[in-house]
């Protein structure tokens, strides 16, 4: 396969860009207490180095049991620790080029001294990502960034494993809670999926995110569009790598990623027929286009709606019809919404809809179909089967809702295969290196959303490739010339 890039592909690069040097400790812990009692201290109180003692922890508000050391892990269940252990070992195997990096790290112990919290989705993957750092030497912290996206056997085992965890499905009550025990760690990295952490860091500790905070990472859409609008605003405290951008994230987590996983959730919390249906996309950017992709694999009819013209062109040119959703309601049988924007499904739609269509979201927030709405003209709701439930209609039509509106790939099925998410958390990774050697090197970073390099996504790119079994072309000296050359014709 030739490549026709503007560039030269870049050498062989057999080892990450980032080269850091591994210090036996970093800086001290922070000066400036993130947490006295819950609450932030403004810097003026020396707090211990370590999380909040049992006595300092307010009290969750979720029912149920857990399995709890305070100040090191609350999980549903630490019995589950084995079958998580088999599901972290099966995603290992399928995420080559983070192993490779993890192995190529592991005995400089470039993390060493550093203390990371991370708000992302529980999966065995990610479980992949929190061991890595954990053997690149970081402290590290973690809570979910979905209230119906942790693993709990997963959960466990990384608790089991000495990773300080809280998170479990079905989180509504204490999201939050859950994340400010990450930061009782006292981080300075944090890895956001979606912002929560991030926003929670700057709102409360703003103080401690502006001292002691070296920089953080965000891995999804949703989570960019609100640091460039807190950067925007002047209210960014420290440097923050757009993991999101990455060619090698988006081009293939938003669309394959979303495409596989949204299409298994759906299955899973229904087993309808694609094959015959028309299939509603809502939002025709990277995700949705994934999911309208596979959904017209399976058969469906695809119509999308769209605010963003050349997104709008994209789909008549897959051969897909594109509409309003004022018009689109009226003819779904299956509706997923993609948009990232609130309220793109709501009462009107409803009214409109046949009875029986199924109603997902597939976006970051579950802001995307609103619910609330749903429920005022509805008599009746009740489960079916798990995260599906029937809405009836005052009109009487029946409307399925898919995992309450959450993001449906992760909520009802296992979020993105591990293939996929081994580049974009091969990003993360990447990026947090690059962070720890910028500080270890003495160096400020601005206070800004940062792009990825061409060189960190080449080298996960050809790693990829590598452990793949695949060969490339390189470019002759001639052929490098002749691109070059502004002079060559006909
Ligand atoms: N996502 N993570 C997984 N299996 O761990 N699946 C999906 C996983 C991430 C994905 O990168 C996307 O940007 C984000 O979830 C949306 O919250």
């Amino acid at each position: 396969m030739a490549t026709t890039t503007k560039k030269a592909p870049a050498k062989k690069a057999a080892k990450p860009a980032a080269k850091v040097v591994a210090k036996a400790a970093a800086k001290p812990a922070a000066k400036n207490g993130v947490h006295k009692n819950g609450t932030h201290t403004n810097g003026a109180a020396k707090v211990a180095a370590k999380p909040a003692g049992k006595a300092a922890i307010p009290a969750k508000k979720g029912k149920g049991s857990f399995s709890e050391v305070p100040g090191k892990y609350c999980v549903r269940d630490i019995g589950l620790a084995e079958e998580g252990r088999k599901l972290i070992q099966w995603a290992e195997s399928r995420m080559p080029v983070l192993m490779h990096i993890r192995d190529t790290y592991k005995k400089s112990q470039p993390l060493k001294g550093l203390r990371l919290a991370g708000s992302l989705h529980v999966t065995k993957e990610t479980a992949v990502l929190v061991e890595t750092f954990a053997a690149l030497g970081a402290e590290v912290s973690w809570s979910g960034c979905n209230p119906l996206s942790t693993n709990d056997p997963v959960a466990a085992a990384l608790a089991k494993g000495g990773i300080s965890i809280f998170a479990w499905y079905g989180n509504h009550e204490d999201f939050y809670w859950c994340i400010e025990r990450t930061i009782d760690l006292k981080p300075n990295l944090t890895l956001d999926d979606g912002c929560d952490l991030i926003n929670t860091v700057h709102e409360k500790y703003a103080d401690y995110a502006r001292k002691e905070v070296i920089g953080g990472t965000e891995e999804t859409t949703t989570g960019v569009q609100r640091l460039r609008a807190r950067a925007a605003a002047g209210k960014l405290y420290y440097p923050v790598y757009a993991v999101n951008d990455a060619i090698t994230k988006w081009d293939f987590d938003n669309v394959y990623g979303t495409g596989q996983s949204t299409l298994d959730g759906i299955l899973r919390a229904t087993s309808v027929m694609l094959a015959g249906k028309t299939f509603v996309v809502a939002g025709h950017g990277h995700c949705g286009q994934g999911v309208a992709k596979r959904a017209k694999g399976m058969g469906s009819n695809i119509i999308i709606t769209e605010v963003k013209a050349t997104s709008a062109i994209k789909g008549i040119l897959e051969g897909y019809r594109v509409m309003s959703m004022d018009d689109a309601a009226k003819e779904g049988d299956i509706f997923c919404t993609a948009t990232g924007v609130k309220d793109i499904i709501r009462k009107r739609h409803f009214l409109s809809m046949k009875d029986g269509a199924i109603v997902c979201n597939t976006g970051h927030y579950d802001a995307e179909i609103n619910l609330e709405e749903l429920a005022s003209i509805s008599k009746s709701k009740r489960t079916i089967r798990p995260n599906c439930e029937e809405y009836t209609l005052k009109n009487g039509n029946k409307i399925f809702v898919l995992a309450e509106g959450r993001l449906v790939n992760l909520a009802a099925a296992e979020g993105h295969p591990s293939e996929v998410m081994d580049m974009s958390f091969s990003n993360q990774l990447m990026c947090h290196l690059k962070l720890a050697e910028a500080y270890k090197a003495g160096k400020k970073l601005p206070n800004q959303v940062l792009d990825i390099d061409e060189s960190q996504d080449e080298f996960i790119a050809e790693t990829k490739l590598r452990t793949m079994g695949m060969s490339m072309d390189k470019l002759t000296k001639e052929q490098l010339s002749y691109i070059n050359d502004y002079n060559a014709g006909t």
